[in-house]
């Protein structure tokens, strides 16, 4: 068998087109290796005729840290199979594998070249009204199909197995819920905003309740996860919205990708004034705000109509425990969004949302109320019961 050898834009044509229908031996190919990401080698393989695929390669370490932060290539397997399965549920919503090869730990997928990276169009005030409904739907359906309401145990716990992903999970639970409550070697804090940096070491009472999410993301494999469902997983058109990078995905609690992407979209929403004069940041806020009340209310919807009308377990078909359960979804998302706000301030990876704001003041402000706003969601997140209260607390929230 071969070894593992990273590409080249070669090596990535030679696999492209090895492994694709769409190269002939009459197309002239060509690559280019675009960068963007963290963990991995991409290039874009195109013929003569425009069309184009992505070969996604898994690197053996983190770029930004080094080779001496080794990774699990079989990140790519995982990567792969998660976007298969989430495709199986939810086809429209989910990029297109084409082929995994586990040698080379890469992936050939759809090229999504028609499509921009959420986060940058919410950056650039940009206000697509067909997000929420789209991924509120896409979650809806890909955590339901694979949750106890349809999987017969032993199903389920062969696929807890199938996709444990230790390493990558490893990597949420410093980066998420260890490293911005101590004084920790791998955070980025700004000298602006370290005295209340500082203050998240010391609170007691908040590092037990994130302690509280923590245990139940190592502990409780409700469904398959995404388990990095950002803003820049997430591609958008005029039309559709197509989510990517499922490299962290593995079986957790619903609420950690429901909350992944209600935290990114209050990180967007907290630095409106960073990037948009005072009537466009108000806009834009409006924006935010609605999507995230239809985010939450289709979800909900959703899952309720599917636990109603799909669910396989007798034991589970209980209305009253349904709705126990979505509520019990609700605290756990608002938890989790709290504490991607706060890590995506103090902790290693920053969003571009607050990194892009030139001017420090502004950012230092926007970023003292990320970790307010952070601490009252994983404080107050079993006392929000439901959507409308959550969007109050954030429009209180406009003082340090
Ligand atoms: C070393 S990876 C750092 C972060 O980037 C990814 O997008 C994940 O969110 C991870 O926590």
């Amino acid at each position: 068998m071969s070894e593992y050898k990273a590409f080249t834009t070669d090596t990535a044509i030679a696999f492209a087109d090895k492994h694709s229908e769409l190269f002939g031996e009459h197309s002239k190919l060509s690559a280019e290796e675009f960068g963007g990401d963290n963990l991995h080698l991409i290039f874009r393989v195109e013929n003569d005729k425009g069309t184009s695929l992505i070969v996604k390669q898994a690197l053996p370490y983190a770029r930004s840290v080094g080779e001496s932060w080794p990774l699990t290539t079989d990140r790519a397997r995982i990567e792969a199979e998660v976007l298969k399965m989430h495709r199986r549920f939810c086809p429209k919503h989910s990029v297109d594998v084409r082929y995994f090869d586990p040698v080379a730990c890469a992936i050939l997928m759809e090229d999504l070249k028609a499509y921009r990276k959420v986060r940058s169009e919410l950056i650039a005030g940009k206000k697509p009204g067909h997000l929420a409904l789209q991924i509120a739907n896409y979650m809806a359906n890909t955590l339901f199909y694979t949750s106890d309401f349809v999987l017969s145990g032993a199903t389920k716990k062969a696929e807890v197995a199938r996709f444990l992903n230790p390493e990558m999970c490893l990597i949420t639970e410093d980066l998420l819920f260890t490293d911005p409550y101590c004084n920790h070697e791998r955070n980025s804090i700004e000298p602006s905003i370290l005295e209340k940096a500082k203050t998240l070491w010391h609170d007691e009472a908040l590092k037990a309740e994130v302690a509280a999410l923590k245990a139940d993301f190592l502990s409780k494999p409700q469904a398959l996860l995404h388990g990095n469902l950002h803003s820049s997983s997430i591609f958008i058109d005029d039309d559709n919205c197509k989510v990517i990078a499922a490299e962290f995905g593995f079986f957790g609690p619903i609420g950690f990708d429901v909350g992944s992407l209600l935290g990114n979209l209050l990180l967007n929403y907290l630095a409106c004034p960073g990037h948009h004069a005072l009537e466009d940041s108000s806009e834009q806020q409006t924006y935010l705000l609605q999507q995230i009340e239809q985010l939450w209310q289709q979800f909900s919807e959703a899952f309720t109509e599917l636990m109603r009308r799909e669910t396989q377990d007798p034991a589970l078909e209980s209305g009253l425990y349904q709705s126990k359960f979505l509520q019990q979804v609700l605290s756990d998302s608002i938890g989790y969004a709290g504490c991607e706000l706060i890590r995506r301030t103090v902790g290693m990876a920053h969003a571009a949302d607050f990194e892009s704001i030139n001017d420090a003041s502004t950012r230092a402000t926007c970023q003292r109320l990320a970790i307010k706003l952070g601490r009252e969601l994983i404080m107050q997140r079993t006392e929000l019961s439901n959507i409308s209260q959550l969007l109050t607390l954030v429009r209180y929230q406009q003082t340090e």
